[in-house]
């Protein structure tokens, strides 16, 4: 395996403001101290995106040396007309403290998708026995929201596709099974389908980790997919674990790498690989994303948007920290996928 060294950002990724986030902390008007890991989609005529906020971090000596304790997490929204100036709304919208359910006690890394006008979130849930991945109806207002399913444990970065296909719901997702390589985690992208949402079946593998030389830990979905002519666009996340690597962020041992990928699948048939890049689409590189963070080295797409020029806008948290957009023509990303 290569030196992290050797990947580099696929040249055509523009980072707007060379990098700098369109949203962090100092933007949030309550109690917040890493807003990253959002989902964003255009609804009602404007952008939307839902972030996660881990607020009330103690901190230790210096930046983030506190350990990896927070008083809690929320998800908030925030609202822009043209998708690169954010505003947030002056509440949190939601966290597991706004839930009859005892078992959930964290609620975090959103991804929102538009199915026939309505506006679905797809969240990570910590539970007091395992990880589950749920599906919500936000409603119009984006005032309240209703859990329509929760996986099984221990799934989690579960997407929605944008319409049905074939009458059914798609959705891709990330089960965490117990098979390892060489001690280290091996998790993989699976990909299911429902009638109604609620009951999820059909599950098989749709990108195993061996087949993403520049990752040797894990993947996983990131942004929901976006329709093009020539297939359903696809990021996901694409963990590359170094023994050797050291301290970064608040820990004293942080040896991942999180960076992104790109695939397209077939339109009719998104079980079927049409092709995906042989090289990581966004690897971490400026001060935000590499020098300083509460996990540095982190980059972690939760939203993607086609724009009617082939502008595509890519959301991703950086260092879980802040949360950042790139810009791509639509023609390079699919020239990508060719493998
Ligand atoms: C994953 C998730 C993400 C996070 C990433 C990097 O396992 O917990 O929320 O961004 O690790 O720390």
């Amino acid at each position: 395996m290569p030196a992290m060294t050797d990947y580099h950002s696929f040249s055509r990724i523009n980072r707007y403001l060379n990098g700098k986030p369109v949203l962090d902390a100092s933007m949030v008007p309550y109690e917040a101290q890493l807003v990253f890991n959002a989902g964003v989609v255009k609804f009602n005529g404007e952008y939307v995106m839902l972030f996660r906020d881990d607020y009330g971090y103690i901190d230790g000596p210096s930046r983030f040396m506190g350990g990896n304790k927070f008083k809690g997490t929320c998800l908030g929204f925030a609202r822009s007309n043209d998708g690169y100036a954010w505003k947030c709304d002056a509440e949190p919208f939601w966290s597991a403290e706004k839930l009859s359910d005892n078992e959930i006690f964290r609620i975090y890394d959103p991804r929102l998708t538009v199915i026939e006008d309505r506006l679905y979130l797809c969240f990570a849930a910590d539970t007091y026995h395992g990880l589950r991945g749920g599906i919500a109806e936000i409603s119009k207002n984006l005032n309240s929201v209703t859990i329509i399913s929760l996986s099984l444990p221990d799934n989690r970065n579960m997407v929605l596709f944008p319409e049905k296909i074939n009458d059914k719901y798609y959705r891709l997702e990330r089960p965490m099974p117990v098979y390892s390589h060489d001690g280290k985690d091996c998790f993989d992208i699976w990909i299911s389908n429902s009638p109604d949402l609620r009951y999820w079946g059909e599950s098989s593998l749709l990108l195993g980790l061996e087949s993403i030389r520049y990752a040797n830990d894990k993947l996983g979905p990131a942004a929901p997919p976006v329709k093009t002519d020539k297939g359903w666009l696809t990021l996901f996340h694409a963990v590359h674990k170094d023994t050797l690597r050291g301290k970064n962020g608040w820990e004293e041992k942080w040896q991942k790498c999180y960076m992104a990928g790109i695939m397209l699948l077939d339109l009719q048939n998104p079980q079927k690989i049409i092709g995906f890049s042989k090289e990581p689409l966004i690897v971490p590189e400026t001060h935000w994303e590499v020098d300083e963070g509460f996990r540095t080295n982190v980059i972690f797409p939760g939203g993607m948007i086609l724009e009617d020029n082939d502008e595509v806008k890519i959301y991703y948290g950086a260092s879980d920290t802040v949360e950042c957009l790139a810009t791509a023509q639509l023609e390079d990303l699919i020239s990508l996928c060719t493998c």
